[in-house]
C-alpha cells in the first residue's frame, strides 16, 4: 500500500532522505572516505587546471572558446558550470563526512563568484555571458543552457543540507524563478525544454527543500511539453536562422523528444538524457500522482531491463549517438556504457521507487550501482572510466582527466550519497532498499527514527537492523527488501522466528516498534551464474558469475592467459579468497578447464574443439577491475559442460 500524506505541501510518498541523514560505514563508508579524502580534492585541481575559473569569474579575462567542438554545435565547454555544480554537490557530501575548513572555503569561493557573476535578473550561465553572450536561450536543443542550471540546482540543495548556508541556494532559487518567468505557456514565454534533460530533477529537488511546489509545476511543464508538435527545437531552429534538417544527431530520439513522454514505450537515444528524462518523471509521477507517466515509465524499463541493458547495469552500448541503438544489441568488447548512464539508471530506479517499494525497480538500482556505475572510479579514488566494455584485450585504462569531464563528478558524487539511495521515507512507514553497515536517522511523517545497520554487506547477507523509534515506542511499518538474487531468506525479531508475506519482494513489518528491536535478515548469498538471452549473440555459450549483488569478471593477471582461452566447469565448490593487491575484496576462485594451445598449434581453424586441461580460474568483482596489472578481461566466459 502507498502512503500519502495529505498535510504536506507537496503529495507525498516514499522520498529519500538527504545524504547527511545517513552515516555510512562498512563497503560504502570505505567507498565515500576514499572519494572524501581523494577524489572530490583531484576534481577540484583538475578544474583548475583546466582553466574553468577563468570562464567563471567575471574579475578574469574571459577565456574564449578553448575546447574543441565535438561535431554539431556543442563543446564540452559549454557545461562547465555543470561540473562546477557537480564538484560543489560532491564536496557537500564529502564536507558532511569529513569536515574541512580549507575545502569548504574553496566551494564558498566558487559561490561568491557565481554570485558575483548573476545577472540582476537572475540568469546565471558562464558560457552564455563570458564566451557567447547575446545568445541567451537561442538553441536549447544543443547547448546545455538548462541542463547546467539543474547540475548548479542540485549543487546547490546538496550544499545548503550539508551545511546550512543558503547562499547558493538562494543564487539558484533567483535562477530558477528567472527560469519559470521566461519557459511557459504564455505568450511571450518560451514553450520549450532543454536538449539534455537534467533540469526537471533538479526542479524536484529544489521544491522538495524549499517547499515551493511552484519548481513541481515547473518541471511538469518541462516534461509535458516534450516531444508534442510542432516539435520545439524545428521551431527553435528556424526562428534563429538553422535549418533543422542540419541537426548534427538527425533524430530528435536522441533527446527522447520524437513523441510526447507520456506515448513513450521504447528506450531511444542519448543514454543519459534519456536516464535523466525517466527520473524526472518519475518524481513527477510520485509528486502529483500522475498514472499516464507511471504507465509510460513502466513501458520504458520493460524495454531498458528486458532487451536493452547490460548485466552490469551499464546501458548504451554505441559511441555513435552515446546511447541506445535495437533490441539485445549488447556487444562486449565495444560496450560504451557510459557510467554516467549506469549512474543516470540508478537515479531513474531510485526514483522509481517513491512510488512504492518494489524489488523490481531497487534490484536494478543495486545492479547498476554496485557494477556498472562503481567501475568507474578506481579503488584509490584518482582514476575513471568514461566507457565500461565488458571485455578488454588489455588495452582499455581508466584515465585521470577528460576533455568532457562529466563521468568523474558523476561517479563520484553517487558514491558519496548512496546513503540516500538506502531507504525510503514514507508518511507511516519505512522502506529499506539497501544494506550497508551504517546508522540513519529518518523520518515518518515528522517522527524520527535512527535505524542502526550491522553488516558486512555486499560480503555477506547477514545483516542485523536496530530500530530506535525517538519517542521509545512508535507504530509504523519497516519493508525490508529481500533481493531478487537471492533463493532464500530467514527473518527473527528479536530473537523470535517470523514468517511474513512478501509484497513486491519487500518484507512489511508492521508492529509498535520499541527502541532497541533488532531484526535480523540472514540472505542466502550464493555464486550463481547467468545465462543471458539468445538473441545477445556476443554472450551465447557463456555465463557470467554473480554472488549477491556483486557480477564478476577473469582478469588476466589473476588467471593463465589469454583468458579467452579459459572455459567455467562449475560454481559448486567455488571458493572465497583474498585477491593479490586488493585488500578487503572478496575474489572467488573456481574450476574450469583453458584450451591446450600448445596443441592447437598455429592454425586457425580444425575440424574439432581444442582439447582443454583443467584450470583454476580466478574472478574479481568487475567493479574492482583495472586497479592492478593491466591487462585481458572478460565477463562472459564460455560455460563448458559439467
Ligand atoms: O552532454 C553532457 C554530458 O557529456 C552527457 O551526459 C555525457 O553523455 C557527455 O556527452
Ligand atoms: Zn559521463
Amino acid at each position: 500500500m502507498i502512503d500519502t500524506d495529505t498535510t504536506s505541501p507537496v503529495t507525498r510518498r516514499f522520498r529519500p532522505p538527504a545524504v547527511p541523514q545517513v552515516e555510512l560505514r562498512g563497503f560504502w563508508g570505505q567507498r565515500a572516505d576514499v572519494v572524501a579524502d581523494r577524489t572530490v580534492h583531484i576534481l577540484y585541481d583538475r578544474c583548475v587546471a583546466a582553466g574553468m575559473f577563468d570562464q567563471i569569474d567575471p574579475d578574469r579575462t574571459a577565456p574564449g572558446k578553448v575546447v574543441s567542438y565535438d561535431g554539431g554545435l556543442m563543446t564540452s565547454q559549454m557545461f562547465w558550470d555543470s561540473d562546477f555544480g557537480k564538484i560543489i554537490e560532491l564536496a557537500s557530501y564529502t564536507l558532511f563526512r569529513k569536515p574541512d575548513s580549507t575545502l569548504e572555503a574553496k566551494v564558498d569561493a566558487i559561490v561568491d563568484i557565481y554570485e558575483r557573476l548573476q545577472q540582476p535578473d537572475g540568469y546565471l550561465n558562464s558560457w552564455f555571458q563570458r564566451i557567447e553572450p547575446g545568445l541567451r536561450w537561442t538553441n536549447l536543443r544543443d547547448t546545455h543552457e538548462l541542463y547546467n542550471a539543474g547540475h548548479m540546482i542540485e549543487g546547490a540543495v546538496a550544499y545548503f543540507q550539508a551545511t546550512g548556508k543558503r547562499k547558493f541556494l538562494d543564487i539558484m532559487c533567483r535562477y530558477a524563478d528567472y527560469i519559470a518567468s521566461v519557459f511557459g505557456p504564455d505568450a511571450g514565454q518560451i514553450r520549450g525544454y532543454d536538449g539534455h534533460e537534467e533540469i526537471e530533477l533538479a526542479l524536484v529537488k529544489l521544491a522538495r527543500v524549499t517547499g515551493r511546489t511552484d519548481y513541481l509545476e515547473l518541471a511538469k511543464f518541462f516534461i509535458d511539453e516534450r516531444g508534442q508538435q510542432p516539435h520545439f527545437f524545428d521551431l527553435e531552429a528556424l526562428q534563429h536562422g538553422r535549418d533543422p534538417a542540419e541537426y548534427h544527431f538527425k533524430t530528435h530520439e536522441f533527446s527522447q523528444s520524437a513523441e510526447p513522454v507520456r506515448d513513450q514505450r521504447k528506450v531511444v537515444g542519448h543514454a543519459v538524457r534519456a536516464m535523466y528524462l525517466y527520473a524526472g518523471m518519475s518524481d513527477i509521477a510520485t509528486e502529483f500522482h500522475d498514472a499516464a507517466l507511471e504507465t509510460a515509465l513502466e513501458g520504458l524499463w520493460a524495454d531498458l531491463t528486458t532487451r536493452k541493458m547490460y548485466v552490469t547495469g551499464g546501458i548504451g552500448p554505441s559511441r555513435t549517438n552515446e546511447g541506445f541503438t535495437f533490441d539485445y544489441d549488447l556487444p562486449n568488447l565495444t560496450a560504451y556504457a557510459e557510467t554516467c548512464a549506469a549512474v543516470g539508471l540508478v537515479f531513474w530506479s531510485s526514483r522509481m521507487l517513491g512510488l512504492g517499494p518494489n524489488r523490481v525497480y531497487a534490484d536494478i538500482m543495486e545492479q547498476a550501482l554496485y557494477n556498472g556505475a562503481s567501475s568507474g572510479l578506481s579503488l584509490d579514488g584518482s582514476r575513471f572510466f568514461y566507457e565500461n566494455p565488458l571485455a578488454s584485450r588489455g588495452d582499455h585504462h581508466r584515465w585521470e582527466w577528460h576533455r568532457c569531464p562529466c563521468c568523474a563528478p558523476n561517479i563520484a558524487r553517487l558514491t558519496a550519497s548512496v546513503g540516500s539511495y538506502m531507504y525510503g521515507e514514507g508518511s507511516n512507514s519505512l522502506a529499506v532498499h539497501l544494506y550497508c553497515d551504517s546508522t540513519a536517522n529518518l523520518d515518518v511523517g515528522g517522527r524520527k527514527v535512527e535505524i542502526v545497520q550491522t553488516t558486512e554487506y555486499p560480503w555477506s547477507g547477514s545483516i542485523l537492523l536496530q530500530v530506535n523509534p525517538e519517542r521509545g515506542t512508535d507504530s509504523f511499518t519497516l519493508y525490508l527488501r529481500v533481493p531478487g538474487w537471492s533463493s532464500s531468506y530467514t527473518l527473527s525479531i528479536n530473537g523470535e522466528p517470523e514468517v511474513v508475506a512478501m509484497n513486491d519482494g519487500y518484507l512489511a513489518l508492521h508492529r509498535d516498534w520499541t527502541r532497541g528491536d533488532e531484526v535480523r535478515l540472514d540472505l542466502a548469498m550464493d555464486v550463481e551464474t547467468i545465462h543471458a538471452h539468445p538473441f545477445v549473440g556476443d554472450d551465447a555459450g557463456r555465463v557470467a558469475l554473480r554472488r549477491g549483488p556483486l557480477l564478476y569478471c577473469l582478469e588476466g593477471g589473476d588467471n593463465e592467459r589469454p583468458i579467452a582461452s579459459l572455459s567455467i566447469a562449475t560454481t559448486k565448490g567455488a571458493e572465497r579468497v583474498a585477491l593479490d593487491g586488493a585488500p578487503g575484496i572478496v575474489g572467488l576462485r573456481l574450476s574450469g578447464y583453458a584450451d591446450d594451445m600448445e596443441a592447437w598449434g598455429g592454425k586457425l581453424y580444425q575440424s574439432r574443439p581444442a582439447a582443454t586441461k583443467a584450470a583454476t580460474l580466478t574472478a574479481v568483482p568487475y567493479y574492482a577491475w583495472a586497479n592492478r596489472a593491466a591487462g585481458d578481461m572478460q565477463v562472459w566466459v564460455r560455460k563448458a559442460p559439467e
